[in-house]
């Protein structure tokens, strides 16, 4: 089908899907769309094309993601066969039309979390990422910092020994009051599930990956502070805005987690503390250069150092000690592991559909243990 961009910066050649290339494709270009393309650009890849919610929100939106291209409808970029990966980044209910749509015209996905809003979905865009034989990434950036890396090695040495605890919060307050709005807070669009979907999703990740442990059952109570949102007119919201989940994993360990997206002060914050037989480890998402180490006779803030840092942790030091690094540069860190694994070598820890499928399970099991009001056991 000859393809007409509705833009054209630099028209490129069109060589079809390399290993050694990043071309991407953002789908959506709201604010991760451009989180999605610096990342991009700073992996040594292009934005060859960009679809947005319409045309002309695609065109505005050209200059900020660098994209050669903007094009009217999702089929026409697909059809570029210079597209490598194409990033998925619009309201979670249209993630598995997308990719599946993009594994089919057989491109690498990238997919932003939420992987679906159901588990079903999820089920079926992980085992189509799998029958394509294609990358399938899902950005659960925070695992990018180094000090969670080096987290993960001292547990994974025996550093904190046998767990047996694990607590924290994830906290925002960007949905306080009732004109707080987003496309988050309708069911529809955001999945059934939204303060868990958004972050409380992102803090499992970190748990399961940081320490090993897995999450086998869980409690949950959930509340709606905001019964009625809007700008102009009110609304019903049926979503949650907190969330309180107690759990025990596989090997015996308990803990909880509060998320909430209505805890007026707190704009990220992602606290994760685990305690064992010989130490504890605290990881704070909004000081994310820093790391506690708790030991019973000296505890201690570590602080990201060369000499401080393992070496799969060090992997992720993007720039030298005393400058910190943040957010951005976590997800510059994914999209480059995610182009090595395009290139055939999958780096240890990249978050893929699997660990999306993983989220969606648990998102699941809370809801149902908040409806029901009991115990529920997470399917591995
Ligand atoms: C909004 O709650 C949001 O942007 C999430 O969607 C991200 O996953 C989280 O990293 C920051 O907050």
């Amino acid at each position: 089908m000859a393809v007409t961009p509705i833009t054209d910066r630099e028209a490129g050649s069109e060589e079809p899907v390399s290993a050694a290339g990043y071309r991407a494709a953002i789908v959506g270009t709201g604010f991760m769309g451009r989180v999605h393309a610096r990342a991009v650009q700073v992996a040594g890849g292009r934005v060859v094309g960009a679809v947005g919610s319409s045309p002309e929100r695609a065109a505005a939106a050209q200059g900020e993601l660098q994209a050669d291209a903007v094009y009217a409808t999702l089929d026409e970029l697909l059809d570029r066969a210079d597209v490598d990966v194409v990033h998925v980044c619009t309201p979670n209910h249209l993630h598995e039309p997308v990719v599946l749509a993009a594994l089919a015209a057989g491109k690498h996905v990238v997919c932003e979390k939420p992987l679906a809003t159901s588990t079903s979905a999820a089920e079926a865009m992980t085992a189509a990422a799998r029958e394509a034989g294609r990358v399938a990434a899902v950005p659960f950036v925070y695992r990018f910092h180094p000090m969670v890396r080096e987290a993960r090695e001292r547990v994974r040495a025996g550093e904190v020994g046998t767990i047996f605890v694990a607590h924290g919060s994830y906290l925002q307050d960007w949905l306080l009051h009732p004109t707080d709005d987003n496309w988050r807070v309708d069911p529809h669009l955001g999945g059934p599930t939204r303060a868990f979907g958004d972050i409380g999703s992102h803090w499992c990740d970190l748990l399961e990956f940081v320490t090993g442990e897995r999450i086998a059952r869980l409690s949950a109570q959930s509340s709606t502070v905001n019964k009625l949102r809007g700008v102009e007119t009110l609304r019903d919201v049926t979503t949650e805005d907190v969330v309180v989940v107690q759990f025990a994993t596989g090997s015996g360990a308990i803990g909880s987690v509060v998320v909430s997206q209505v805890s007026a002060g707190r704009k990220n914050r992602l606290l994760l503390e685990v305690s064992g037989s010989r130490g504890s480890l605290a990881f704070d998402q909004e000081n994310p250069e820093q790391l506690w180490w708790g030991g019973r006779a000296r505890s201690s803030q570590l602080v990201r150092d060369p000499e401080t840092l393992s070496s799969p942790a060090a992997r992720y030091a993007r720039v030298p000690a005393g400058h910190p690094q943040g957010y951005q540069d976590c997800f510059d860190a994914f999209v480059a592991d995610t182009h090595e694994a395009i290139g055939g070598d999958v780096p240890d820890g990249l978050p893929t559909f699997a660990d999306g499928l993983r989220a969606a399970r648990l998102a699941e099991a809370v809801m149902t243990s908040a409806r029901e009001r009991e115990w529920v056991e997470v399917p591995e």
